[in-house]
Parts: structure tokens; C-alpha cells; sequence
């Protein structure tokens, strides 16, 4: 009676039924220093929390993962292992495990097809029944020998075992553009298509490695290749990869809510994450509410629940401080909202208008700053340990920035550059070795304000 009240309830209530994306979750995938125990067992515990149904195991700089493939782990990893399978058991999360073999593979090779085995044996043992190899980041692409590897795989531990569920695996050319050349598909692509068996899935990871969403359209794209349903690898909230050129990895936090993916029916999404487990886990929930209801999902809305929950009283600082740091970009990476789209408005504007109007209000902007320099000091004050350690370089650099910001908008008030201001630009340069925030919007504020006195001199000069 129940179940037909609460049917009849939803038939009528005008809202489509909730369709989550059947496989979702977490992929420790990537470079640089790989989790913990208790970062993973933590995470796993997460996705329970979130209704996120799996944690895959690749860590890009777990040599047992990748480099030494075919190494078995040594004793005392294998029991981390199986405690963290009992974990993801406990909490009904798949552990999927996987290799990543392709630095080295000798696809046609027995030896290597039974070090595999051998090497997924070991996990079943622990009560691992999800297994993936991947062929990301790799130079040698025979399409065709990676398919019938992944065949030969699934084929023998399917005949031996009959819980163990189908593979997942990620091409060697894992983002669109990279797949086509003009309107054809790439041998290499067209060749792993058409030879893996339909069961198996296809993670891809949009049409760059990390870009700006995916399309309903470009994601069918991508299944149209594939002849199958794809799932998604989604690069975001990772941040291992440098934003300038001669930059270091995790510098900068991405603190954004997922966003722009698609509404069609989709087999899987795994959100990759950022070293800093903590801080993750803000787009991560945000991942979560998406992939269990992507028709109805708003980031706006997601973000500012994901960011309540998480942090109680001290919420709305950290919306301050994740406003300024949420999107990514650099050469061949583009994804997360823009950094704090109103300051950055206002104080375009503003240099706009000086000059060219008899009154100019500075005081939107100068709330802006302060509000900003004061979620920067309450943050660094009252954060828990387990998040300052993850983001202190982070929020002094915005609270530096929020400092010259100040002498920034007080030189416009007073038509005056105040030389402090380049020499705190100097330190903030200084520190972007450590810590990258805001860079179209505070940050650049410094920069447009010092451009805006040196154009005046320079004009004034001509005059003279
Ligand atoms: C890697 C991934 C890395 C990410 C972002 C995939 C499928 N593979 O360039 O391990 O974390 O980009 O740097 C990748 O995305 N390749």
C-alpha cells in the first residue's frame, strides 16, 4: 500500500523519478603521491555517504600499479588491500581494481597475459570481484592487440570465476579529439572498437583530456565509435598537471562544483580527484548529487548544499575562499567555473570607468576585498587540521592578495600608485611556486591596476 501510495505520489508530482548513472563513483587515477589507508578507506566511506557505488583503485605512482606491473604487492600491502576490500564491502562500494600495464606490455606475450592473471588472482583472493586496465599515458598503440588482450582477459577470469563483473579499460586515445582526424576515426581507434567485446566497458575522458563538459551529443557521439554505451573518465577536481609552463603540479585547489556534463542515459562516471582528499570531496559530492539525478541537477544549488553540509558555521568562508579557486586552465586543460565572476566584474568595470566618469563607487569592490581578506584570517584560524594541511599555502596567498587588492583600489581612490603595491605583487609572484588562486579575477586585479597607473604616466609623458 505504501509502494503504490508513494508511486502514485511520484506519477503526479510532475518530477521525473531520479535515473542514476548505474556505475559512479571515485578514481584514484592520479599523478603524483598515491592516497593513503585511511585516505582511501575514508573516501570509500564517502561514496557510501553519497550514494556513489565505486572506488577505483589507480594510482598512477603506485609502482605495483603501473611501473612494476607485473610485481605481486609484498605481504604487507596485500593486508592493506584486503582491509580496504572489507571496507568497500562493508559499505557496499565496488573496489575496483586496476593495472596499468602499457609502459612495458607485450600484448602477444603469455608470460605477460599470466603475470596479469597472476596479478588479478592475487585481488580476487582479498574479495576483489571488479577488475580495469587501462592503456592511458602510454606511446605503444596497436589497437587491435589491446582488444584481444582485454578479451583474452575477461575470457579466462569470467571462465574461472562467475561473479567477477565485466572489464572496464581506457584506451590508449582516451579523449575525442584525439580519436577523429577531420571526419575520420583514427586506425588505432577504429581498430580497439571494433575488436573489444561489447561487454566491456569504455571509459573516455570528453573532448579533451580535461575540458570544459561534455555534450548529449558529443557523448554519443564517442558511443557511436565504440558501439557501445561509453562511460565517462571525468578530470575534475584532479589538479596534478602544472598551470603555467614551468609551474608545478597541485598548486592551485579545485574547489568548484561539477558542472556542464551530460543529461543522456550514460553506463558510468568516475570523478578524478585531487591529492587533497579532503578538499575533494566538495566537487565530489557535487559529483555525487549529478550522477544520482543528472536531468535535474544545478551546480549552483549542489555547490552551496555540498558546501553547508560539509562545513557548517564555517560554510560561508569557505564559499568565499572556493569561489576564488575553482577553475583550471592552461595550454591543453580547460574546466570549472570561472574564479569569482562578480569581482572580477566590478573590477573590470571600475578600471573601466575611471577616467571616463565624474563619480566612480569603490565601494562594492572594497566590501569584495575585505570580505575576501576576512574569510582568508577566519579560515586560517579556525579550520580543522585535516583541511588547513591541505590548503594553507592557499589561503594566505588569497589573504596576500586580498592585502594588495586594498592598496590597489585605494591608489585608484586617490588617482596615486602606492609603491607598496609592487612590492607586494612581488611576493605574491613569489609564493605562485606554492599557490595559485584567482588568477582572472583578485589576482589579476594587482596587475590591471599597475597597468592601468603605468598607461596614465606613459600618456602624460607624451603630453609633456
Ligand atoms: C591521466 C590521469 C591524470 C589526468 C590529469 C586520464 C585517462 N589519464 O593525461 O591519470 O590524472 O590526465 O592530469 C591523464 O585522464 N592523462
Amino acid at each position: 500500500m505504501r509502494i503504490l501510495i508513494l508511486l502514485l505520489l511520484l506519477m503526479f508530482s510532475g518530477e521525473a523519478a531520479a535515473v542514476p548513472i548505474p556505475l559512479r563513483g571515485v578514481v584514484e587515477g592520479f599523478y603524483g603521491t598515491p592516497w593513503t589507508f585511511e585516505d582511501r578507506a575514508d573516501i570509500i566511506d564517502f561514496c557510501r555517504q553519497n550514494n556513489l557505488n565505486s572506488y577505483i583503485y589507480a594510482p598512477k605512482d603506485d609502482p605495483y600499479h603501473r611501473e612494476q606491473w607485473r610485481k605481486s604487492y609484498p605481504a604487507e600491502k596485500l593486508d592493506e588491500m584486503r582491509a580496504l576490500v572489507a571496507v568497500a564491502k562493508k559499505a557496499r562500494v565496488r573496489f575496483i581494481f586496476a593495472v596499468s600495464p602499457g609502459l612495458d606490455i607485450d600484448y602477444k606475450s603469455d608470460d605477460d597475459f599470466n603475470a596479469m592473471i597472476r596479478k588479478l588472482d592475487a585481488m580476487y583472493q582479498l574479495g576483489v570481484r571488479d577488475f580495469a586496465i587501462f592503456f592511458d599515458d602510454i606511446k605503444d598503440k596497436d589497437g587491435k592487440a589491446q582488444a584481444q588482450f582485454l578479451n583474452r582477459i575477461q575470457k579466462n577470469l569470467r571462465g574461472r570465476y562467475k561473479d567477477v563483473a565485466p572489464l572496464i579499460t581506457v584506451p590508449t586515445e582516451y579523449f575525442y579529439l584525439d580519436m577523429v582526424k577531420g571526419d575520420k576515426i583514427k586506425s588505432y581507434t577504429r581498430d580497439f572498437a571494433e575488436n573489444l567485446d561489447p561487454r566491456i566497458v569504455v571509459l573516455y575522458t570528453g573532448r579533451g583530456v580535461v575540458c570544459d563538459g561534455i555534450t548529449d551529443k558529443e557523448l554519443a557521439e564517442v558511443n557511436k565509435i565504440f558501439g557501445r554505451e561509453v562511460g565517462v573518465w571525468w578530470n575534475y577536481p584532479v589538479n596534478d598537471y602544472p598551470l603555467t609552463p614551468d609551474g608545478e603540479r597541485n598548486v592551485k585547489l579545485a574547489l568548484g562544483a561539477i558542472e556542464k556534463l551530460p543529461t543522456a542515459k550514460m553506463t558510468a562516471i568516475f570523478f578524478n580527484p585531487m591529492g587533497q582528499v579532503q578538499l575533494s570531496k566538495i566537487s565530489l559530492a557535487t559529483g555525487a548529487i549529478y550522477a544520482n539525478n543528472p536531468a535535474a541537477y544545478d551546480e549552483t544549488q549542489a555547490w552551496n548544499k555540498v558546501l553547508n553540509e560539509q562545513f557548517g558555521a564555517l560554510a560561508p568562508a569557505m564559499k568565499i575562499f572556493a569561489e576564488h579557486s575553482r577553475h583550471m586552465e592552461n595550454s591543453w586543460a580547460k574546466v570549472g567555473a570561472p574564479d569569482a565572476i562578480e569581482f572580477a566584474a566590478e573590477a573590470h568595470n571600475l578600471i573601466y570607468d575611471m577616467g571616463k566618469k565624474t563619480f566612480v563607487d569603490f565601494t562594492p569592490l572594497k566590501r569584495k576585498i575585505v570580505e575576501m581578506e576576512v574569510a582568508a584570517e577566519f579560515l586560517l584560524k579556525n579550520l580543522p587540521q585535516k583541511y588547513l594541511a591541505e590548503c594553507q599555502p592557499q589561503l594566505e596567498q588569497l589573504q596576500r592578495i586580498a592585502r594588495a587588492d586594498k592598496i590597489a583600489l585605494e591608489s585608484l581612490e586617490s588617482g596615486r600608485l602606492d609603491p607598496k603595491l609592487k612590492i607586494l605583487r612581488e611576493e605574491i609572484t613569489a609564493n605562485e611556486k606554492q599557490a595559485i588562486i584567482s588568477e582572472e579575477s583578485a589576482r589579476k586585479f594587482i596587475d590591471d591596476v599597475i597597468k592601468f597607473f603605468d598607461e596614465q604616466d606613459k600618456s602624460s609623458r607624451k603630453k609633456k
